[in-house]
């Protein structure tokens, strides 16, 4: 345990690293979940269009795992959107986090169940309408990130929603190791989401072929779709995304576009069908490497991040000794 890296974020959620694993449309099942939270971060069951019975299992899976805190997360746009709340209320599932959309209708039956609301935010316009609600804390996710994106950077957002809002902020997008967890932090975030490193876990239940891809990728091998069709989404380039660009360019209807689209990301999630499908990932998948165990990830983040503070704090020492 390390004082520094224990902020007000991990007492409120009850967890021992501020670390936060994003809950990702059929990646985050229920054995990601478990096992992020059992190595003391918090793990979040994607719910995305899901129904509620297949949820319902993630959650007992994560519960058979362990005792610790874990999370779902509510995908807003979701046709199941409804028995997916009354779900996670039903379960009394520690934490909810929502994201792709404004989650004020539903507060009161997360509260009534017990459940701490975490809203994804994508700007400072957007968080302060969230601390209105009975929230625990925001996620702002910055453009760097996998999936539905907004338009602000992380870099550029973080300071400005801390200044702005009263409640815990916790940073996403481009983060994948222990010197962005010590950015976040001192940018006064409290603590850091990770999708795309998550995914490259021995734990993670995604095809393998999907986790070779992001450790295949480079620094520019994502692209956004979908901005024609008011959903931009983060995706690594392939055939897929190709054709999409080809379709934006010819001017295809966003209906046409969006149904193109449709069960894409299964397809490259469950089957492993990395060229025609919807490979979802953040601009940081450059610098994933390898498949490591989920405990592995998270105190190999919280080591170095403890390592480089150590050698700043040393040099400094150093420096007011005239060495
Ligand atoms: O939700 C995500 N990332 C996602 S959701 C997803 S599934 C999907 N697939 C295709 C099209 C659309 C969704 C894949 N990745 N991240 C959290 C996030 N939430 N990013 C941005 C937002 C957001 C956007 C608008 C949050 C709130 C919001 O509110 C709008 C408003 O004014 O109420």
């Amino acid at each position: 345990m390390d004082g520094f890296f224990q902020t007000e974020l991990c007492q409120r959620l009850g967890i021992d690293y501020p670390i936060i694993q994003g809950g990702m449309a059929w990646v985050a099942t229920g054995e990601l979940a478990g096992a992020v939270s059992a190595a003391g971060g918090l793990g979040v069951i994607g719910a995305g269009n899901a129904p509620a019975e297949v949820v319902a299992e993630e959650i007992e899976k994560v519960r058979s795992i362990t005792d610790k805190p874990f999370g779902v997360n509510v995908m807003l746009l979701s046709p199941f959107v409804e028995e997916i709340v009354e779900l996670v209320t039903r379960k009394k599932v520690p934490v909810v986090t929502t994201g792709a959309g404004n989650p004020g209708k539903y507060i009161s039956r997360f509260k009534e169940g017990g459940c701490q609301v975490v809203p994804v935010v994508s700007s400072t316009a957007l968080a302060k309408r969230m601390t209105r609600l009975d929230i625990s804390a925001v996620i702002a996710e910055g453009g760097e990130a996998g999936g539905h994106v907004g338009k602000l950077n992380t870099m550029a957002m973080i300071p400005q929603i801390v200044d702005a809002v009263n409640v815990p902020v916790i940073a996403a997008g481009g983060i994948a190791d222990g010197r962005g967890l010590l950015a976040a932090l001192t940018l006064g975030a409290q603590g850091v989401q990770l999708g795309t490193r998550f995914v490259c876990c021995e734990e993670c239940t995604a095809s393998q072929a999907y986790k070779e891809a992001i450790i295949k990728a480079r620094d520019r091998s994502t692209v956004v779709t979908g901005r024609s069709t008011g959903h931009p989404v983060r995706v690594l380039k392939n055939i897929f995304t190709r054709e999409l660009e080809k379709m934006e360019e010819q001017g295809c209807k966003p209906e046409e576009i969006e149904e193109f689209g449709e069960d894409k990301l299964r397809q490259a999630v469950c089957e492993g069908k990395v060229d025609e499908g919807s490979v979802m990932a953040g601009q940081i998948a450059g610098l994933i490497g390898e498949i490591l165990p989920a405990e592995k990830i998270i105190t190999g983040m919280i080591r170095e991040a403890r390592q480089l503070l150590d050698k700043q704090c040393q040099q400094w020492e150093a420096e007011k000794n005239g060495k």
